[in-house]
């Protein structure tokens, strides 16, 4: 699979917490041959590892709030310089504030690559909680582990992440879709999507 008129695919995957980001991502990344970056895992990552960017991290983690802009932009450039020389990749849960948005596409533009698409999965409030406090019950992540700071994480993503949706739409690169169903059906929506990018 190859972008029809580019070099690579670089797909973000965007939606609030718990819509369902990181479960496709995975499916995707095998199906479409790209790199999966989690800004999330590589957080999560580094907190098992207990290295000072995990300790950082966690402080405002635990809280449901963003790690500063400046180290989760600088830990992406590091992940994407390593594999620049794929397919191209899926972004899941970044970029998640205008700053991270500009200097993702500043970068990839100074590497010769673009942001292709950002594909968001759409999910009410009620089931993204109901979602993550399922999976806080066998995670162990301490911020699916209550329902406050969800609801926090939901509340930053209105605040601080749900503006991309202009950025993407100016450039005409944002496609919607529903994020409610089974896996596999939400699968096919994002496959429909993407196979009109690539070839
Ligand atoms: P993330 O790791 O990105 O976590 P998330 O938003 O909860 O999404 P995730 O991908 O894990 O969940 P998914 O929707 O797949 O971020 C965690 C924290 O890291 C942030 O709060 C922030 O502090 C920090 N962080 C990460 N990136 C950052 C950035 N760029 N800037 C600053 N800070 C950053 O799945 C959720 C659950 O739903 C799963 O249990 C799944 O099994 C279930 N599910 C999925 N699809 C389903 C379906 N169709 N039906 C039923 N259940 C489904």
């Amino acid at each position: 699979y190859k972008l029809k008129e580019n070099k690579m695919t670089n797909i973000v995957l965007f939606g609030p917490p718990g819509a369902g980001k990181g479960t496709q991502a995975t499916i995707l990344k095998d199906h479409y041959k790209l790199k999966h970056i989690s800004t999330g895992d590589v957080f999560r990552y580094n907190i098992k590892n207990e290295t000072e960017l995990g300790k950082m991290a966690k402080s405002y983690m635990d809280k449901g709030q963003l790690v500063p802009d400046q180290v989760t932009i600088d830990m992406l450039k590091a992940e994407v310089r390593s594999e620049l020389d794929g397919n191209g990749f899926i972004f899941d849960g970044f970029p998640r504030t205008v700053a991270q948005a500009e200097a993702l596409e500043e970068f990839l533009n100074e590497e010769g690559t673009q942001v292709s698409a950002m594909i968001a999965l759409e999910v009410e409030d009620d089931l993204l909680v109901q979602r993550l406090l399922e999976r806080g019950k066998t995670s162990g992540r301490p911020d699916d582990a209550n329902e406050a700071v969800i609801r926090k994480r939901i509340k930053v993503y209105y605040e601080e992440t749900a503006i991309l949706k202009q950025f993407y739409l100016k450039e005409n690169k944002y496609f919607g879709i529903n994020g409610v169903g089974s896996i596999s059906e939400i699968t096919e929506r994002l496959k429909d999507v993407i196979d009109q990018l690539v070839e």
